[in-house]
């Protein structure tokens, strides 16, 4: 199927190896694909976008895709190269790229996700300097500005959560801050379809995590989430949760969904968690990558294709 290129499944990938794969496809299927970059990490690591494009001006949709913004996280960089390839280099997935374009964010932490290659596997958190000695970094899905330091964050720097100095301290969410206001227009944004990808709990949830109250299309992606679902479960994915975030999980302020769907006025909304394995939840063995990715394949597709129609 043209995947001979691929970067492997059998273990988790280094930002460098996970950079140098999408410098590759850009130059292997330049008609289509691109590499850019939203900005800069803390520590100074690029902080690339891999744009599909099969064609049209710039007015087509676009699904955007994040993982990693928790380091330890590692199945969902991996969630999110597997979409690249899958879209890139499968020849039967040409559909979903037909007229729409996909822009994914593999790695939206890579300062923290090398430190927990290397030094401490279970880091969350980015990897900026606080205000307290010995304590780093801030967690990034509550440092967004949407109802900033309210609810289930933490104001010392030496928590897991974090919530920063200040709204988007952090580099790594300014910038995607940055490229989300950009792709605003006049009745809304171009980005119809956003998914960010997590672990370890396995379920697709939908703004509000901030509040209990129901976002005002929460019908129709509660609808499309359980399309999705009984899409992954044919394919011997196991049941994932959903639901709204704050109901169904916990309630957390200063989300990436939540600012992306209220600031960046994007109308599907999902944090994705995948499930859970090894030990500690977030350290699956390398030999289940490969089942895991390729069992939620089919639920983004499903996605994918509602947006398409839409
Ligand atoms: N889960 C998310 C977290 O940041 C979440 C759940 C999503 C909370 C969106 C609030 C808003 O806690 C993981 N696994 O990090
Ligand atoms: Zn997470």
């Amino acid at each position: 199927q043209g995947e001979s290129r691929s970067l492997s499944r059998d273990k988790f990938h280094s930002y460098q190896e996970m950079k140098d794969y999408l410098q590759e496809l850009a130059k292997l299927y330049s008609n289509t694909v691109s590499v850019g970059s939203i900005g800069s990490s803390y520590e100074g690591r690029d902080l690339p976008i891999l744009k599909i494009s099969s064609g049209g001006d710039d007015t087509r949709p676009i699904i955007l895709i994040d993982a990693g913004i928790h380091a330890r996280e590692w199945i969902a960089p991996a969630m999110a190269l597997y979409i690249i390839q899958q879209l890139v280099e499968n020849p039967s997935n040409a559909d979903l790229i037909a007229n729409v374009d996909w822009h994914v964010i593999p790695l939206l932490n890579p300062d923290g996700y090398e430190y927990s290659r290397k030094s401490s596997r279970l880091w969350r958190k980015t990897r900026s300097k606080t205000k307290r000695k010995g304590c780093f970094g801030v967690d990034g899905n509550r440092n967004f500005d949407i109802h900033w330091n309210g609810i289930g964050g933490s104001t010392d720097p030496c928590s897991e959560t974090y919530v920063g100095p200040r709204p988007f301290s952090e580099p790594e969410t300014a910038a995607l801050r940055d490229y989300v206001m950009k792709q605003l227009t006049k009745s809304g944004s171009r980005i119809k379809l956003y998914l960010t990808f997590h672990s370890y709990a396995s379920g697709i949830l939908y703004p509000w995590g901030y509040t209990w109250s129901q976002a005002p299309n929460a019908n129709t992606m509660k609808a499309l989430a359980q399309e999705a679902n009984l899409a992954q479960k044919r394919a011997g994915g196991h049941d994932f949760t959903v639901g709204q975030t704050a109901r169904v999980f916990y309630a957390a302020a200063g989300g990436s969904d939540d600012w992306v769907a209220s600031a960046g006025r994007v109308p599907l909304v999902y944090t994705v968690e995948m499930p859970r394995g090894g030990n500690w939840g977030f350290d699956l063995p390398p030999s289940a990558i490969n089942r895991t990715v390729s069992a939620f394949w089919p639920a983004v597709r499903v996605m994918g294709r509602h947006v398409q129609r839409s």
